[in-house]
């Protein structure tokens, strides 16, 4: 029976991994970090499965890391552990750098002193590019441009990725993967702020407050991506890849869409920091923006060109943007 070992077992992707790893009769191990609160429900329903192991653990405490290593003997390690959030890693640069980007270099280290063999997944980012030297699709030969700490960060988890496979032959592969997306998002993420913000503003009749509006992402579902993640191990060579889904929707589409889910038609006002949705309904409020919730920098328009991992992988999403709104909202109703 193969073992696979993911860091970050309990956010978005480290759930839907871990049930797509149990489907594939693989024994998955996961680290969770100590807590004062239990941090586990995205995977409760898997606690109690004979090959589910859970450890506690840091992927900012090497020794730890090493141990498990030692202990689980993994033949794969998905390395998903992060600190994810780009605003919040303007307020925490050095810790999102350390997390983040020297995170990634200690799980390689662990890995390159117990066994050559074992394969691992890092999982890179969209952020990298930072997109705003042009609006064409990005794609695995597009110049690196981080805005902000986090994709800084992360920037240098790739590369220490590549240099360790070039240095010692690692089994190391990149997953360059666009924004994605589910019921199961953190609730601080444009996407699922905005489902539950639909689900608020029907009981509560409360607004919905957003930043910028204007910003354009490749928003694909959360749980078709960490398919790619395990097939990517699978190859005879690791490589770089692309997932995205190549189509691009700005926050204010989303947010309409979303309210229309809900049977509310929105129709905006003004402009800038004055914008407004209104229900056309009743003529109250549904969306305000918010200046807490801009950057410092923004993204302004990330869309992936995901052909090579069409091409080697066979990767074809199979939820668009309407669909992924359209289950997100529905989740929270
Ligand atoms: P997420 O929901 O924020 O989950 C992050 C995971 O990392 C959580 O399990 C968290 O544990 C864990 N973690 C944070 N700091 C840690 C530490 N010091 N030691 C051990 N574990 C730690 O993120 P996600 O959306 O599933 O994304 C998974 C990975 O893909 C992340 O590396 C993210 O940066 C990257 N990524 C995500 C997207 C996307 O659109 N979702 C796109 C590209 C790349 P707690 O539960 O204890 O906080
Ligand atoms: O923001 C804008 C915001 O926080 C998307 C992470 O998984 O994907 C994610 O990073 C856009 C940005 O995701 C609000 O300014 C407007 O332009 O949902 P987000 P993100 O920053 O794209 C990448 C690929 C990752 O790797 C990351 O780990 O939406 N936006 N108003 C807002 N964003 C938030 N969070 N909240 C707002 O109120």
């Amino acid at each position: 029976m193969y073992k696979a070992l993911i860091t970050g077992i309990t956010g978005q992707d480290g759930s839907y991994l871990s049930e797509h790893l149990l489907s594939l009769g693989y024994e998955v191990h996961g680290i969770v970090r100590r807590s004062s609160v239990f941090t586990t429900s995205r995977i409760d329903h898997l606690l109690n499965l004979k090959n589910f192991y859970l450890h506690h653990g840091d992927i900012n405490d090497s020794s730890n890391i090493g141990s498990l290593i030692r202990a689980i003997k993994p033949d794969e390690v998905y390395h998903l552990a992060a600190q994810s959030h780009v605003g919040v890693s303007f307020e925490v640069p050095e810790y999102t750098g350390d997390v983040t980007g020297l995170g990634t270099l200690r799980l390689l280290n662990a890995i390159k002193n117990e066994n050559l063999d074992i394969r691992m997944y890092n999982a890179s980012t969209s952020e990298m590019f930072g997109g705003f030297e042009s609006t064409q699709p990005q794609n695995e030969k597009t110049t690196f441009h981080p805005r902000s700490p986090y994709g800084t960060a992360k920037l240098y988890a790739h590369w220490i990725v590549v240099n360790y496979r070039s240095a010692f032959g690692l089994h190391a592969s990149n997953g360059i993967m666009f924004n994605h997306e589910s019921p199961r998002r953190g609730s601080t993420f444009v996407t699922k702020k905005i489902s539950e913000g639909v689900a608020k503003y029907l009981k509560f009749a409360a607004p919905l407050n957003l930043g910028n509006l204007d910003a354009v992402r490749d928003w694909g579902y959360a749980k078709e991506y960490v398919e790619m993640m395990h097939l990517m191990l699978q190859q005879k060579e690791p490589d770089d890849y692309v997932i995205a889904t190549g189509r691009g929707h700005s926050v204010r589409e989303f947010a309409t869409e979303a309210f229309s889910v809900a049977g509310v038609t929105v129709e905006w006002i003004n402009a800038g920091i004055n914008e407004k949705g209104i229900d056309s309904r009743n003529g109250k409020v549904c969306i305000e923006i918010d200046k807490k919730y801009f950057r410092p920098l923004e993204v302004d328009f990330l869309i992936g060109d995901a052909m090579k991992a069409q091409k080697n992988l066979g990767w074809q999403p199979k939820t668009d943007f309407y669909q992924l709104v359209k289950l997100m909202v529905e989740s929270e109703l």
